[in-house]
């Protein structure tokens, strides 16, 4: 009887050590195109956490350029990784990526940014978690046109910035959701302008929108938008370098990481005045799961997954925040 239930003892700690083993044994990279981007950072945290509970090893890795990208996927395959989850910095390199992963026999997950062919269509055939980007777009401009409302403007004398980023289809998708509520509320597509940033950062955003707002410096009133929260806040930024008063400005941002949350904490508002929260947890966390599940149980990931937005203003954005429960 003793040795019975001591041979089943050994037999059960023997098994769960070969489990975590294996676990352990498992490692999946993170690549992401703005490692200093909050978003980015609160991506690979949530990953993390996803790591620390399966047991497996995390890899993060930065890779701000083609060439990064490349010699991240040759480290993964050379440390003997079997998977990694990447948001490139230029969705064109699709091709490559994929044809890189499978010589490093890695499995491959999107996140944020989906790869394209050669003739700009998604590569459907590799997973990916993005945005509900139209959707999300659509939440911003609603959320112009109620603070624009709120203030008493004229939307035809309103000018508009689209910070825009037009090589990456889920920035064009945000911005012209945005547009498609701010032409439906009465804004003139004439007063809506482009501000192409050459990067996805807040000083990029910046540079292009204060080349607008020099061009039409006889409008009084502005509202903008961008990708993120980093392309609304360089267009206020612009604002403010050029002497206009945060009362003239209506900006609404995408992400509500620590970009937002600390603009919304200075004592004088400024022309921020919103961003539609998105999930790092999804986009950190499930993904890493995803591909964990894929590595150790042959689990093929959903091909698409979009995740929604949620507004949240200067005024209640703790509250929003803690609905979501990331707070
Ligand atoms: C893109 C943007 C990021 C974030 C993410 C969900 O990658 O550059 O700022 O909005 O989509």
């Amino acid at each position: 009887m003793h040795f019975f239930k001591a041979a089943i003892l050994a037999g059960t700690v023997a098994m769960i050590a070969a489990g975590s083993a294996l676990a352990a044994d498992i490692k999946i990279g993170f690549v992401v195109k703005q490692p200093e981007e909050p978003w980015f950072q609160d991506e690979w945290k949530f990953a993390e956490v996803a790591a620390k509970e399966k047991g497996f090893q995390l890899v993060k890795i930065g890779a701000e350029d083609g060439e990064k990208v490349q010699s991240a996927i040759d480290n993964l395959g050379a440390q003997g990784a079997q998977g990694f989850i990447i948001c490139t910095p230029d969705v064109k390199l699709g091709p490559g990526i994929v044809a890189k992963s499978a010589a490093n026999n890695l499995k491959l997950m999107t996140v944020d940014d989906r790869l394209v062919g050669a003739d700009g269509k998604p590569l459907e055939a590799v997973p990916h978690m993005g945005i509900s980007a139209t959707k999300i777009g659509e939440a911003v401009g609603q959320a112009i046109v109620d603070e624009v409302k709120k203030r008493g403007w004229d939307p035809k004398t309103v000018g508009a910035i689209r910070v825009s980023y037009d090589q990456l289809p889920t920035a064009v998708d945000r911005v012209e959701g945005a547009i498609s509520v701010l032409e439906k509320n009465g804004f003139p597509k004439a007063n809506i302008f482009d501000a192409p940033q050459a990067k996805t950062d807040t000083e990029a955003a910046l540079n292009a929108a204060t080349t607008v707002l020099n061009k039409h410096a006889d409008i009084k009133n502005w509202v903008a938008f961008g990708l993120n929260d980093e392309a609304a806040l360089g267009a206020v930024r612009a604002t403010e370098s050029v002497g206009i008063a945060p009362e003239n400005v209506v900006a609404v941002g995408i992400g509500g990481a620590e970009s937002a949350i600390n603009e919304f904490k200075k004592p004088k508002p400024t022309g921020f005045v919103g961003t539609v929260i998105i999930s790092p947890k999804r986009h950190g966390y499930e993904t890493a799961i995803n591909m964990y599940e894929w590595v150790a149980n042959n689990k093929e990931p959903e091909k698409l997954i979009l995740t929604a937005g949620q507004l949240a203003l200067r005024s209640d954005y703790a509250e929003v925040r803690k609905q979501l429960g990331i707070e």
